[in-house]
């Protein structure tokens, strides 16, 4: 009997050895929440997101099954200067924008000029002032991106333009004139790299006097908006007396 006793106490405490062994065992991979094992492989929550994110890449790039919600927006690049900047009168070539997307590839993008939408963006650079070119980009998921480029007309022409317009005369630079006739000056054309004709904006210096002898010198000067002074233009005049008498 007394070996049978020992024989239950033995199994007894067997059963209860194995219990505690597997309530450890349960314990711990519960206890271990961050893992996913099989047999003696385990991977945490990031590993199982990295791996999830990979394959669903690799789904949409095959047959387009998509399994997973893509929350996440293209991004946007600005090719080029931004703000870019560009002289009056200059042609103006939008250097676009780049897009990339979590899952998504050869996304397109559509284009706006100051908030309207357009194919080729056209600038008027005839007019100083600032622009916005936006890109909007949409994934197959829908989700929308901006990026935008400031274009500044005429903006940097103050420090780029440092050539100085040029005067041409009209007619001779020497006149001979007869005392007591009316002088008019036949005048002079500007012309300028930036502000192109500028020939309104010459000053004229005229102190002839046609009723005395003598030789004048017409002054003509202009400076461009940048204010470079053109090199002064002049024309000699000689108020000269009658030789022969009128008849
Ligand atoms: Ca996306
Ligand atoms: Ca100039």
């Amino acid at each position: 009997m007394k070996k049978v006793e020992t024989l239950e106490q033995q199994v007894a405490s067997g059963i209860a050895a194995a219990t505690n062994a597997f309530t450890d065992i349960f314990t711990q991979r519960i206890t271990v929440s961050d893992q996913f094992c099989i047999g003696s492989t385990c991977i945490n929550e990031n590993q199982l997101q990295a791996l999830l994110a990979n394959a669903n890449i690799n789904s949409n790039a095959g047959a387009g099954a998509e399994q997973t919600t893509d929350t996440t927006p293209p991004v946007i690049i600005v090719v080029g200067a931004n703000p870019a900047e560009i002289a009056l009168g200059m042609a103006y070539s939008d250097n676009g924008a780049t897009v990339t997307d979590n899952v998504d590839s050869n996304l397109g993008y559509q284009t706006y000029l100051d908030g309207v939408f357009t194919s080729a963006v056209a600038l008027d650079t005839s007019v100083a002032a600032t622009h916005t070119v936006s890109y909007v980009a949409t994934d197959n998921a829908g989700n929308t991106a901006t990026s935008t480029r400031t274009v500044i007309v005429g903006g940097g022409e103050q420090a780029t333009d440092t050539t100085p317009p040029l005067i041409t005369l009209v007619g001779s630079s020497t006149v001979e004139m007869l005392q007591g006739d009316t002088y008019a000056d036949a005048g002079a054309t500007a012309t300028d790299d930036t502000d192109g004709d500028i020939t309104a904006q010459i000053v004229v210096t005229n102190p002839v006097d046609a009723a005395t002898l003598g030789a004048y010198t017409v002054r003509y000067n202009v400076t461009d908006a940048a204010g470079n002074a053109a090199a002064e233009a002049a024309r000699t005049v000689n108020v000269v007396a009658t030789t022969t008498p009128q008849t």
